[in-house]
Formats: structure tokens, C-alpha cells, sequence
């Protein structure tokens, strides 16, 4: 039995902090249409697809850095098209954003991914969780990476969601390198994970491992779907955002962990390929079926020896402005 779900990684090239939001919303569509054309079931946009990867900017004035990168509503007046272009076409959609809500009284602003049915509606949503860079500004950076500043950490765990005829679920960018979510995913039947990266080549606090990054960014996917036997869908927005070049290699990855389609460039680019859902079934039930191999009971408690989670002395300075509490340093 097959159960083919057509797969358009749509990734992006780069978003200039000038450019505006109507043309940004017509590369969308324009790859949404490419997409119906090649006969997919769905389009995977990037992290933060709406606009540049601005947490490389210090920007302290919340209410500026709302207005011109969170979006209050979704769908909002900006985005409804797509939605409304989705249903028309009948194409799924996943789209990953910057989301400011108020919640009980209370703001909060998460760097957020939803999945779209092909009739529009919104069947999923991830808030995410690991979220990398430094809490405060760094003017020493030529390059800052705010998003423990700019974004709370996820509060909808890992979920998975039945859709495009399969169990589905999200991760966002720094996600992908951590084997937690693969496997929190993976314990939940999780037959295709979607993605979206904004992924600079420099970074500051590594910056040693600079010529790594697009290898790094292709290990933890293959592994984590290899290992949790699932697709796995990652999409870039890349190429050379005012100034700073964010690496490529859109692919989707195959539960065997072969990349079976990839982009080649850093622009719009769609890679394209036919998913058998059930090619995760050989691994489930073989190789990782978790029933009869895996021993979490036998591993042992699991904690961590002091000193092993950060074994360097911790440089941060104090942080610049009161980050909220749930930020706290471990
Ligand atoms: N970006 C980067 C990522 O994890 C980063 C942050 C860059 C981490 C380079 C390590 C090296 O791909 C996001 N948005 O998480």
C-alpha cells in the first residue's frame, strides 16, 4: 500500500530588510502556484517567511520591532491571501512566522509554524522550543542572534497532527540539531516532520565552525529521520540578507535518511517530491520499532553529571535588560 503525499519544499532566497511585505506575499503565492503545477499536495515554507531573519538586529523598541516583524493575527490582512489562494488552488500549506498574541491579559510573542488543509484552515501549530543565540545584546557581535530576547520559549510541546493522510508534525530551525524533538515526535508515530530553517553562516559564539554549517545542517535531519523513521522536510530562507549569507540545501529527506530531492541555489527555489508515507513502515516496524528494541527503562537515570552540561566557565555578561523570568540562565 502507498500512501503518496506530494511534497514542495518552496525555500526562499533572501528577504531584505526593504523590501516590502506585498512583494514578499508574491513570492509566496508564486511559488504556492509553482507548486500546484508540479501536482503537490502541499507547500513547505521557511522560518519566518514573512520578512528578513531580524533577530541579527538589536532593536530594544518592543513596539517598533512588533509593528514591523510579529504578526497579530493569522490569517491577517497581509497573509489572508494565502489562505484564500490555498483553498482556491486546493493545496495544503506549512508557513512559519513571528506570532504576538495576548493570552489571559497577558502579551506574548513566539517564533511560531502552522500547518494549512487544503481547504484553508489551520489544522496544526508549533511554538518553538530551543531557542538558540544569547539573551542579551552583544555590540562585540558584528552579528546578533536575539531570539531568547525577541521570542518566549514554546509552549505547545511537540505535537503531531493527522493531515495530508498521515501523521505530521513541526519543528523550527535550531529544533532540527536537537535529538529530542525527532524523538519526542518519533514516539508519537510521526511519519513527516516539516522544518522551516533561517540558518546564518556565521556565528559568533562558534564562529570556528563557520565552514560546517551547511554539513550540520543536513546531519541532524538525516539522522533524526533515519532514526525516528520519518520524513523530514527542511526548507531555507538563505542567500545574502542585508549582508549576512544564511545557507540553502532545502531537501526532503527520505526515513531511510537519503536525501531524495534538494535545492541548488540560494533563491526561490521549489524542490519537489513524491513522499510514500508508508516507507516509514519498513523502519517502524524493523529496525526502530520501539516496542521490542528500545529499553528506556534500562538506560538508567537520566540526569546529567555537574558540569557536564556546560563544561565551559559561562561568559555571558549580565544581561542588558531584564529578560523575562522564564529566560533564566540554567
Ligand atoms: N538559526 C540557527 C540554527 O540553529 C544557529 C542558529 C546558527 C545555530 C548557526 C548554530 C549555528 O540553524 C535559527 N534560526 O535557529
Amino acid at each position: 500500500m502507498s500512501r503518496i503525499v506530494k511534497v514542495a519544499a518552496a525555500q526562499l532566497g533572501p528577504i531584505q530588510r526593504a523590501d516590502s511585505r506585498a512583494s514578499v506575499i508574491g513570492r509566496l503565492l508564486a511559488l504556492m502556484r509553482e507548486a500546484k503545477s508540479m501536482g503537490a499536495d502541499v507547500v513547505v515554507y521557511p522560518e519566518l517567511a514573512l520578512s528578513a531573519f531580524f533577530t541579527k538586529w538589536y532593536i530594544p523598541d518592543d513596539a517598533a520591532l512588533e509593528a514591523e516583524f510579529f504578526e497579530r493575527e493569522m490569517p491577517g490582512p497581509d497573509t489572508r491571501v494565502l489562505f484564500e489562494e490555498a483553498a482556491r488552488l486546493g493545496i495544503g500549506f506549512h508557513l512559519g512566522y513571528a506570532e504576538v498574541t495576548v493570552e489571559a491579559g497577558v502579551k506574548r510573542r513566539f517564533n511560531t509554524a502552522i500547518l494549512v488543509d487544503a481547504t484553508g484552515q489551520i489544522v496544526g501549530k508549533y511554538r518553538k522550543i530551543h531557542l538558540p543565540g544569547h539573551p542579551d545584546y552583544r555590540p562585540e557581535y558584528p552579528i546578533q542572534d536575539l531570539e531568547k530576547m525577541y521570542f518566549e520559549i514554546g509552549d505547545l510541546g511537540f505535537p503531531v497532527f493527522d493531515v495530508f493522510g498521515g501523521v505530521m508534525g513541526m519543528c523550527i530551525c535550531n529544533d532540527r540539531r536537537w535529538p529530542e524533538t525527532y524523538r519526542v515526535l518519533g514516539l508519537q508515530g510521526v511519519e513527516m516532520i516539516f522544518c522551516g530553517y533561517n540558518t546564518p553562516i556565521h556565528n559568533p559564539m562558534a564562529a570556528s565552525e563557520d565552514h560546517l554549517q551547511n554539513f550540520q545542517n543536513l546531519l541532524p535531519m538525516q539522522a533524526g529521520a533515519y532514526q525516528n523513521a520519518s520524513w523530514v522536510v527542511g526548507v531555507a530562507k538563505c542567500g545574502v540578507e542585508d549582508g549576512w549569507e544564511m545557507i540553502g540545501q532545502s531537501s526532503i529527506i527520505s526515513p531511510s535518511g537519503e536525501i531524495v530531492a534538494m535545492c541548488s541555489t540560494l533563491e526561490d527555489e521549489i524542490a519537489f517530491a513524491r513522499c510514500d508515507l508508508d516507507r516509514t513502515a519498513v523502519y517502524k516496524h524493523a529496525v526502530f520499532d520501539f516496542a521490542a528494541h528500545r529499553r528506556p527503562e534500562h538506560y538508567g537515570l537520566i540526569t546529567s553529571r555537574k558540569g557536564a552540561i556546560s563544561p565551559f566557565p559561562r561568559t555571558d555578561r549580565p544581561t542588558e535588560r531584564t529578560v523575562p523570568a522564564h529566560h533564566d540562565e540554567e
